[in-house]
């Protein structure tokens, strides 16, 4: 059987990040204390307790998943920004884009008496069109322990590279055995799946995924974390949850005025802090321009298209 590859929690991104492009996972050992996980656990739990299981197999028939953790789950906010992560995030996601973004809060629950998840790759969320291009960094903070038996994320190391149509062979699947407050972390790109749990206890797993910003979230963070509730939180997690310019001239909306009475195109924070946002940070931005200038190598053609 092959293994992933397990670190301390205060191991260099370099190291890490050489191990994730190499085997596409890897597991941070308790990365959080018992005191943070039991304090997570009691958070989520009314959630995770009212949370309908899935209703087919990919889902699970005998798991749950409970989203809008932004909106709901103050321990999950600093989480999703820990910078252990975002240093990750910034060596695999952000030289393929201006500005990466929460993709989905997840806490998923694999229950016992559930069946294996088919392995599969998470960029399929977008379809087979993204090649030759890491979209997306996945972390799953053990808020149980992770064992084989209670369903353990099956990982297939060293697939990313892998033609989609291959099947992984039994003997080239592991499984993200760690104890609780550990993490797993992977790409978008290797092979993985839920495990099944044959044990009598459940398996909670907090699912937290970014993705390059210029790409369709698979949560609606919008709709889950919308302004009223997004006016509260940091001004860096704002922006992670979408409250931010991807690029240049990408997110702006009109606000939906009467004519004249506001201004035409601004940056989605404005939703959040109306006027105080300062005018050089809005649509038009000229540092993201000239970003993309320099980046394509066209700084004309780009002055003149945009
Ligand atoms: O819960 C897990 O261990 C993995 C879940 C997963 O890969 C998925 O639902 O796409």
């Amino acid at each position: 059987m092959p293994t992933l590859q397990s670190f301390a929690p205060d191991t260099a991104p370099d190291t890490l990040l050489a191990a994730l492009r190499q085997d596409g996972a890897l597991i941070l050992r308790e990365a959080i204390t018992p005191a943070q996980v039991d304090a997570l656990h009691t958070e989520l739990r009314p959630y995770v307790e009212a949370t309908a299981a899935g209703r087919d197999s990919f889902t699970g028939t005998k798991t749950t998943r409970t989203g809008a953790l932004v909106a709901r789950s103050p321990l999950t906010r600093a989480l999703i920004m820990d910078p252990r992560i975002l240093a990750l995030c910034d060596g695999l996601l952000k030289p393929n884009c201006e500005r990466y973004q929460l993709h989905l809060g997840q806490l998923i629950r694999i229950m016992p008496g559930q069946e294996a998840q088919a392995i599969h790759r998470d960029r399929w969320a977008w379809g087979p069109y993204l090649k030759g291009i890491e979209p997306q960094l996945n972390t799953i903070w053990a808020v149980t322990d992770f064992r084989r038996e209670n369903g353990a994320t099956q990982v297939v190391p060293g697939s990313v590279d892998w033609p989609d149509d291959r099947q992984a062979q039994p003997h080239e699947i592991t499984w993200a055995e760690m104890p609780r407050g550990s993490v797993i972390v992977y790409t978008g790109s290797v092979f993985h799946g839920g495990g099944a749990n044959v044990s009598d206890t459940e398996r909670w797993g907090l699912n937290l995924t970014y993705s390059l910003g210029w790409l369709r979230q698979e949560e609606n963070q919008y709709l889950s974390c919308p302004p009223e509730i997004a006016r509260g939180l940091d001004p860096a997690l704002q922006a992670l949850v979408g409250y931010a310019m991807a690029s240049y001239a990408l997110g702006y909306y009109s606000p939906p005025l009467p004519p004249g009475a506001g201004p035409e195109l601004v940056p989605p924070d404005y939703a959040l802090r109306g006027e105080a946002i300062a005018q050089d940070a809005r649509f038009g931005d000229g540092a993201m321009l000239r970003a993309i200038a320099e980046k394509v190598g066209a700084s004309g053609a780009v002055h003149n298209n945009l």
